[in-house]
């Protein structure tokens, strides 16, 4: 690890200033988390504390300034990601850790940048802060006891469960759905058939 990562007692007051009190809660939450499935899994514990704590520094900020980090980052959205607002705050929190606070280490931008659709091919890492954004303490959505389960337990399971319900909420709401996502569910699925056989 090198001197472009900082403590974890200097992103605590750099998050906060930037989201609410609930999301504050939540990206602690997640870090935590995080940790948890990094010692289990043994993915770098450090590189999951400071992802899972980052993963939504750019959710509450406005639109606009979102779309301007993305460009100001060299990024061109697609016509799905132009046509999908929720995934602008992963773009722009992979912009804005490597770019405004200088982290360079490449497996903690991509955990940022795909902890909502996910991608084909993901690391550990990446699986570890995607899986614990579904899992952190103040989730409560009827499945989140199986999901947590799932978790511990076998950390592509979990995943192929969060996409599952991922995938079918947004189609029954009528969202684009992005092929990073599609990509990851079968990656996911198609590794799971081969580790069963
Ligand atoms: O930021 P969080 O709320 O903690 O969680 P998140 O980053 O997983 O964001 C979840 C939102 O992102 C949820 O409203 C669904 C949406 N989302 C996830 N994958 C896709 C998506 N939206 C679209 N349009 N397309 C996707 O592929
Ligand atoms: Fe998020
Ligand atoms: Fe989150």
């Amino acid at each position: 690890m090198g001197r472009d990562i900082l403590n974890m007692n200097e992103y605590l007051p750099l998050i906060k200033g930037r989201m609410g009190e609930r999301r504050y809660i939540h990206s602690v939450n997640v870090s935590k988390s995080a940790v948890e499935l990094a010692k289990l899994y043994g993915a770098d514990e450090k590189k999951a504390e400071i992802a899972g704590v980052l993963h939504d520094c750019c959710k509450e900020i406005p639109r606009d300034e979102m779309l301007q980090i993305i460009s100001d980052g060299g990024i061109i959205l697609d016509i799905v990601e132009q046509n999908s607002s929720k995934l602008w705050h992963a773009i722009a929190g992979s912009v804005y850790i490597r770019d405004k606070l200088g982290i360079a280490d490449e497996d903690i931008i991509n955990a940022v940048r795909y902890h909502t659709t996910g991608r084909a091919g993901m690391s550990l890492l990446e699986k570890v802060i995607f899986t614990a954004d579904f899992i952190s303490a103040e989730r409560d959505y009827p499945d989140v006891d199986i999901m947590r389960k799932k978790a511990f337990e076998d950390l592509d399971d979990a995943m192929l469960y969060a996409l599952q319900f991922t995938l079918k909420n947004l189609s029954e709401r009528k969202l684009p759905i992005h092929s990073d996502a599609v990509d990851c569910y079968n990656d996911i699925l198609i590794n799971l058939k081969k580790k069963e056989t």
